[in-house]
Order: structure tokens, then sequence, then C-alpha cells
């Protein structure tokens, strides 16, 4: 039997359940990008909401790409159970706030009625770095074949750009307010990036929609935070076991959970205060603290672990070497934060060590390690360059890059972790390939530090750090350094 509104009565008492009646909830929220990292934060914290009472929030959750969440969870009324995991213990609550599930592809135009509905006045995205489509300097990647064909076809998007911009221009031409777009993903200002991708993009359509677009659309900045790693077989069968009931795609994931979100939502929101999230009127210093910090780390030790033979980021960070690595990164990147804005770094990296030595989570260092062209500029070279402008040393941050470019090349097939740049890395990554050569094209392939006064100086230590884990090995690299 199936996890489903007709078994929900029946589930161990143990086992946590929407606390509110299911068939009385509306939509509110459209999310793009329903995967698991939404399913364990944002729905979680709108669960809270309508168990309160806040019943007109549900979310209707669409996947731009694939249609394995809506084949697994449809069957189950969108029904699934998050397992939070804490070293030895775990805890089951079946969240019930995704009301139905779309795959976007399938057919364009049942999305597009959901969001120009009057009820629906928030939509958010967790739809990862790549999806924004900029180039090297931020700006929209107009020649992007899924830009063009959205151009092209208005009616039948497949970009979140094409979803959010034709629905707000039915809604304007209805009389419908707009609805509030909020990024949820790992970028920084995140709500600043969107605004002008999505303006940008609405002014290839018509210049006067991108002013709309980046005049009268609210896109309020968050910075979003939960551990959340890709579940395995060996989830669905420990979580289906103790539910007594089949869960086809149950999400693991830790206690720790952390939502900070700009308070600008001219068409209303959630109480979402009461339930733990953070309204400020600024989230920058938030989302460079977890950038850096949380980010920088994970990703540093994903690209330490793929070289040194950790599996998981609890083994690598068990590593004394690697420790001691993620310790004077941490040192560094505070260094790079405001001072003034209220921040309690010795408290914040102190949770991070903890959140980090999970071993219940087994987060695999593969996971993290992907996309790192995406990923490095906010969570790694941003600080460095940062710390390049006071004059502080950045060896560091150069050996982390290096690390990154060694994991890459070293990867194996098939490649344990992908890039979407991997057709133009590929050929620049020769093992033998001279170090300033190789990072050189390397950082122009990623646009790292493209605008920077300081790009050569990063990429000669990086072409240093590179040469040493060449010549000899991860383990001795890492000593010396
Ligand atoms: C991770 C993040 O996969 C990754 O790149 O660094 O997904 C990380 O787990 C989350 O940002 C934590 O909030």
């Amino acid at each position: 039997m199936r996890l489903s509104n007709a078994t929900l009565a029946g589930l161990p008492a143990s086992v946590r359940r929407p606390a509110y009646a299911r068939n009385a909830v509306t939509p509110g929220i459209v999310h793009l990008g329903v995967g698991a990292f939404h399913r364990a934060h944002q729905a979680a914290y709108v669960d809270e909401c309508l168990a309160a009472g806040e019943t007109d929030w549900g979310i209707v959750g669409a996947s731009l790409r694939s249609a394995d969440t809506r084949d697994a969870l449809a069957p189950q009324d969108g029904l699934y159970t998050l397992a939070v995991r804490a070293d030895d213990r775990e805890e089951l609550i079946v969240i019930g706030a995704l009301l139905r599930l779309f795959v976007a592809p399938e057919d364009p135009a049942v999305l597009l009625d959901v969001m120009v509905d009057p009820a629906v006045r928030i939509v958010t995205l967790t739809v990862t770095e790549k999806a924004y489509l900029r180039n090297a300097t931020g700006d929209l990647d107009a020649d992007h074949p899924d830009i063009r064909a959205d151009l092209a076809a208005p009616a039948s998007p497949r970009t979140a750009h094409g979803f959010i911009v034709e629905a707000l221009a039915r809604r304007r031409a209805a009389g419908t307010p707009a609805f509030t777009v909020l990024s949820c993903d790992n970028l920084p200002n995140n709500g600043v990036t969107t605004r002008r991708v999505m303006a940008q993009f609405a002014a290839l359509r018509d210049p006067e929609l991108g002013c709309f677009v980046a005049e009268e659309v609210a896109f309020p900045s968050s910075m979003v935070d939960r551990i959340v790693p890709a579940t395995t077989d060996a989830d669905r069968a420990r979580v289906s076991a103790a539910l007594g009931l089949t869960d086809a795609w149950p999400v693991p994931t830790e206690p720790f959970m952390q939502w900070v979100v700009e308070d600008h939502f001219p068409a209303g929101r959630p109480d979402w205060e009461r339930f733990g999230v953070t309204m400020v009127e600024d989230v920058t210093p938030y989302e460079e603290m977890k950038l850096r910090l949380l980010n920088g780390a994970h990703s540093s030790i994903a690209y330490l672990g793929q070289l040194l033979g950790h599996e998981t980021v609890a083994d690598a960070f068990a590593d004394p070497a690697i420790r001691r690595f993620v310790d004077g990164i941490w040192q560094d990147f505070i260094a790079t934060l405001p001072a003034d804005a209220g921040l309690d770094t010795a408290d914040y990296i102190e949770r991070l060590a903890s959140r980090f030595a999970n071993t219940a989570l087994r987060h695999r260092t593969a996971q993290i390690a992907n996309d790192g062209s995406q990923k490095l500029p906010q969570r790694i070279v941003a600080a460095t360059l940062d710390r390049m402008d006071e004059g502080l040393g950045v060896d560091r941050s150069a050996f982390a890059l290096a690390t990154w470019i060694a994991a890459l090349a070293g990867r194996g097939t098939p490649p344990a972790f992908t890039d979407p740049l991997d057709a133009v890395l590929a050929p620049l990554l020769k093992a033998d390939g001279d170090p300033e050569v190789v990072v050189e094209a390397v950082f122009a392939a990623a646009g790292f530090a493209a605008a920077s006064p300081h790009r050569a100086a990063l990429v000669a230590k990086t072409a240093a750090a590179l040469a040493t884990l060449r010549d000899v090995g991860p383990a001795q690299a890492l000593a010396l350094l």
C-alpha cells in the first residue's frame, strides 16, 4: 500500500502528519523546481503555516524537466516523508503542503493557467544556479537555445524565465496584481539576479514589458539553508518499513533549517516568522555568510574528499588534515564578512562543524562536487578577491580552486560528478598540460574573476597549487599547505 490521503490515518503514532484537513487547503504559491531541497525546506515551513490555519497558502509544484517527482508523488496525493536524521536518531514527518504536481514540458499551458490564477500570490524557485541562464557578466544569455525558443513561442515556455514573464504579462493584461517572485537558490542577491534576468528576458519580448517586470514586480532576496542529501534506495526501504506503507520518494535531511527573507511581498505572504523564518530588510550579510562559510567549505570538502577518497562529507570532515583546512578557510572567509552586521560568526561555524559531522546524513562529496563552475564564483572566488583587495593571503582559496580543477581532471569514467561546462572543460584538462595554461583556460571558460584586477595573480597562485597537487599528490600537498 502507498502513502496517500486515504492511508494517512493508519500511520504509526510516532510519525508526524499534516495536522489539518488537506482538502480545505487552496493554492497560494507556485513553486518551480520541486526537487528534494524545496521539499525539505520551504514546503516544511509552509506545512506549519497550513497547520496554524493559513489554509490559502498551499503549494503547486512544477518540475521544469523531469517527470520523476510527479511520477513518485502524484499517486501519493503529493504526500512524502521527511526523514530528519542526526547520528543515530531519525524523526519522520509527512508533509502535506504540496497540493498538485506538474511536469512543465508535458503541458505548459496548464501550468500557465495556474500561474495566472489571482489566488497565486507568490512564485518561488529552486532551479539551481545554472538555470538562471546568465553569461559571464551576469546578464541573461540571450543566445541560449531555450531562451530563443521561449521568445519564439511565449505560450509554451521551457524556462523559468518564459513561464514567469508570460504569466506576469497575462496577469497584467487581465488586471490581476503581479505575484511576488522569490528565488530560493544559492546565489548572492538572488532576488536582484532574478529580477535582472527576468526583466532582460521580458525586454526582449517587448521593452515596455521589460520595464514593467523591472519596476512593478517584487523580487525579494532570500537565504535558504538545509542540508538535503540525495535520496537513496536504502532511505526508501527504511522509511517505507517504518511507515508500514510505501513512500516512493522520502527526503532525508538534518534537524537544522534556516530561511532569511527580505520582507517585500506586495501581494501578501504567509505569516512565516511565526515558524522560525527571519524576515529582514536586507538579506545580503546573511547570504554572504552562508555562501562563503557553509557552501564555500562544502565545495572545498567535496573536491578534497574526491581527491582523497572520502565518500561523504562526514567522512571527509573527520579527516584531521581536511578539518584543519576547513578551519583555516573559515577564518579566511570570516575576515571578508562585514563586522557590523550583527552576525555571530563564531557560533555559526561551531554549528556548521556539528552539522558537517552528522554521520547519519551520508551527504556524498560527489553530489556537492557537481556544477563547480556555477557555484565557486560566489562560494570561493568572491571572498578570495575581497581578501586580495585587503592585501591578505589567499593560499588556501587558491588551493581550493586547484582541487576543483584536479578533481575535474581525475574524475574517471563514468565521471563521479558533472559540470554544465563539461564539453568546454574536457579538452582543457589534459593531465600533463602546463598548469598556468590549464588554469588560465579554465578561469576564462568559467568566467572566474573576469573583471577583477587580481585575476592574473589568482591564476598564478591557483596554477602553483595545481602543480603541487600533481607533483606530490593531494595528501602531501595539503600537509605542505
Ligand atoms: C551543497 C548545498 O550541493 C551543494 O552544493 O553545498 O546544496 C548545501 O547542502 C545547501 O546549500 C545547504 O543549505
